[in-house]
């Protein structure tokens, strides 16, 4: 491949065919000041010098080879486990470009700043360029990226997350164009860290964190902050969803699209495993992705959608064969564990894995004291390529995407919002998306189990203001549009005892065939001023037990409760002033009064 040189020692010297791109190289080679250059090409060759390389320094703890083939863990500082929302920076030219959904610094302050942690941050350290493709690397709804970063730890991460290396670096020397991620893991001190983002440049610049949605730029960073920005202005979306085909016993498949805001179940949606009968009679759940989905109309119409990831950067405690048996066997090998516990004979363990074994050492490398710690971290992750799930759909690498025919939006809502409602119309659903809430998770640093609105599961990841994001979300009901259907859902409603009323997981199932029954115009509802529920006999709930409670809370409606929330909402929608858009307002404003009277 031309002049393009491995582990050259000149910074700057040419790698790509690509002139933007090779003078990107240099200058941030110029600032950074690495030992080396490494231009990664996927190769498996080039993972296993890194794997080794790391092996040997301490960053991969090697796992039972017999149990656990070609897998690895990595404990990441204690400082440094999850996302930190308060560091996470869009820089616009203008502040409310950005909106009160985001953190802000102007974009000529937020360069320095960061640029002056940058300034020699990687002497004695290699410098890698990754190149990859969010998006199957045919797919016209694809888009690409470079991340350089000084991680070994993260090159190995982008490796399963995205399609990486030789071809994306064509595609990018093709379409000239490309989002640029600077990464430095730094000190990995929290007082030095910052991830920031400036939308109108396709920039991403990242320091001080080696951790997941932080580090792994392609993700988050990219595929959504960024990307959300692109979408607008291209007329598509990019949204924190997971997608998957439900193949019912006549065969047909439908697509769903599911927004649940960080650690709130999209993973486990998304790798269902339907209950026994279910299986019997024959339904199928395809796997199209788990966190990320970009979608555009298409020529008939209808949503197409792609996941842009090529693997799944999951939640490991709560995983496990009667939970999630999809992602028990996806991470049997060839898998990164990040902060989980081990046995005494060096097998992942995490709580609620229900596999017999007990751990020996804690994620911080310590001998496990249930008193002191959990042997996993709450966030704790696994990091395996799509490829290695048993229900990964093919039509996930189809270039065209899949037709989506419902989407989902939900939370963790301990009271108040039922099992599942179907919004009116577009309108409606887009207000159901707006008005969401959920209680705080271990996915972001911070207090857990606070109510906080979410929007479409985006408060962390939305690039622009969320009043512009509604409008933009607005504008696909247009003539000729062939809109799905959207509902809201909540798996996580709990009885007076503190438990969760509904079974979930595989059970999840018997809402999702309500919904497509409800797309196809085969299932009954009962209409009240939230939206649409079923009654509870709307549901095929054979096979479960639901107490007396749960039959009440999950499929009723408490107006005096909802005429609150609906107050609330508001509120919440007035905080954007102006820009909120006035249909939106309306749409609040008229189930207000109907909650009301
Ligand atoms: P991110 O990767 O952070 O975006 O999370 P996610 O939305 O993919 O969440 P995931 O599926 O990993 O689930 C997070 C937690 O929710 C795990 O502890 C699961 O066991 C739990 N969970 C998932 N689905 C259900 C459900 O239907 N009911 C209940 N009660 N818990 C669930
Ligand atoms: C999330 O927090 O929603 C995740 C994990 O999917 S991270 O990649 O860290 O964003
Ligand atoms: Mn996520």
């Amino acid at each position: 491949m031309n002049a393009r040189t491995k582990d050259m020692n000149i910074p700057g010297t040419d790698g790509s065919t690509l002139a933007a791109l090779n003078d990107w190289v240099a200058e941030v080679a110029a600032l950074t000041r690495p030992d080396a250059i490494h231009w990664c090409d996927g190769s498996d060759a080039e993972n296993a010098k890194l794997v080794a390389q790391m092996e040997a320094d301490g960053t991969l703890i090697r796992l039972n080879e017999e149990t656990h083939p070609q897998s690895w863990l990595h404990r990441s500082d204690p400082q440094d486990v999850a996302r930190v929302e308060h560091l996470t920076l869009v820089c616009t030219p203008e502040r409310d470009d950005a909106g009160p959904n985001n953190h802000w610094m102007a974009p000529e302050e937020a360069h320095a700043k960061i640029d002056a942690l940058f300034d020699g941050c990687m002497q004695g350290r290699t410098l890698y360029v990754i190149p990859y493709c969010m998006g199957p690397i045919d797919s016209p709804l694809s888009r690409c990226g470079v991340e350089i970063t000084d991680s070994p730890y993260v090159v190995a991460n982008m490796r399963i997350m995205t399609r990486m290396g030789a071809p994306a670096l064509k595609r990018i020397e093709r379409e000239g164009t490309f989002v640029k991620g600077l990464h430095s893991t730094g000190e990995l001190d929290p007082d030095r860290r910052w991830i920031m983002h400036f939308p109108e440049e396709l920039t991403i610049k990242s320091y001080g964190s080696g951790y997941g949605g932080n580090a792994l730029l392609g993700k988050k960073c990219h595929a959504l902050r960024i990307a959300s920005h692109q979408a607008r202005q291209e007329g598509w979306l990019a949204e924190h969803m997971l997608i998957l085909g439900v193949e019912n016993p006549q065969g047909e498949t439908h697509y769903i699209a599911a927004a649940f805001p960080s650690a709130c179940g999209k993973t486990n949606l998304a790798m269902l495993i339907p209950p026994e009968g279910y299986r019997e009679a024959g339904w199928k759940i395809w796997t199209v992705g788990d966190d990320i989905c970009w979608m555009r109309p298409g020529a008939d119409g209808r949503l197409y959608a792609i996941n842009p990831e090529a693997g799944f950067f999951g939640v490991a405690p709560g995983t496990s064969k009667k939970s999630n048996p999809n992602a028990l066997a996806s991470i049997q090998s060839h898998t990164i564990f990040t902060n989980v516990g081990v046995t005494a004979d060096n097998q992942p363990w995490w709580e609620g894995i229900d596999n017999g074994l007990q751990p020996a050492t804690d994620w911080r490398g310590e001998p496990y004291d249930p008193s002191v710690r959990p042997a996993a971290h709450p966030n704790s992750r696994f990091t395996v390529s799509a490829k290695r799930c048993p229900s990964y759909s093919p039509m996930a690498e189809d270039p065209q995407g899949v037709p989506i025919s419902a989407i989902v939006f939900g939370g963790r809502r301990a009271s108040l919002v039922p099992l599942v409602f179907e919004a009116r119309n577009w309108i409606h659903g887009v207000l159901v998306g707006a008005a969401m809430g959920s209680e705080t998770t271990a996915a972001a640093t911070g207090a857990v189990g606070v109510m906080r609105r979410d929007p479409m599961a985006m408060k962390p990841f939305c690039g622009y203001n969320f009043a512009d994001y509604f409008a933009h979300w607005l504008s696909f009901d247009k003539p000729g549009a062939k809109l799905p259907k959207i509902f809201h859902v909540n798996w996580f409603r709990k009885g007076a005892d503190g438990k969760f009323l509904w079974p979930g997981f595989g059970d999840n199932l018997r809402v999702l065939e309500w919904m497509i029954k409800r797309v196809e115009g085969r299932a009954d509802a009962v209409q009240t001023p939230i939206g649409a529920l079923p009654a509870v006999g709307d549901l095929d709930l054979e096979g479960i037990s639901l107490t007396g409670e749960a039959r009440e809370v999950l499929f009723g409606y408490d107006r005096e409760g909802w005429r609150a929330e609906f107050e609330g909402i508001g509120e919440y929608l007035a905080g954007y002033g102006e820009r909120m858009p006035e249909s939106l307002r309306n749409e609040q404003h008229r189930i207000l009064t109907q909650l009301a009277g």
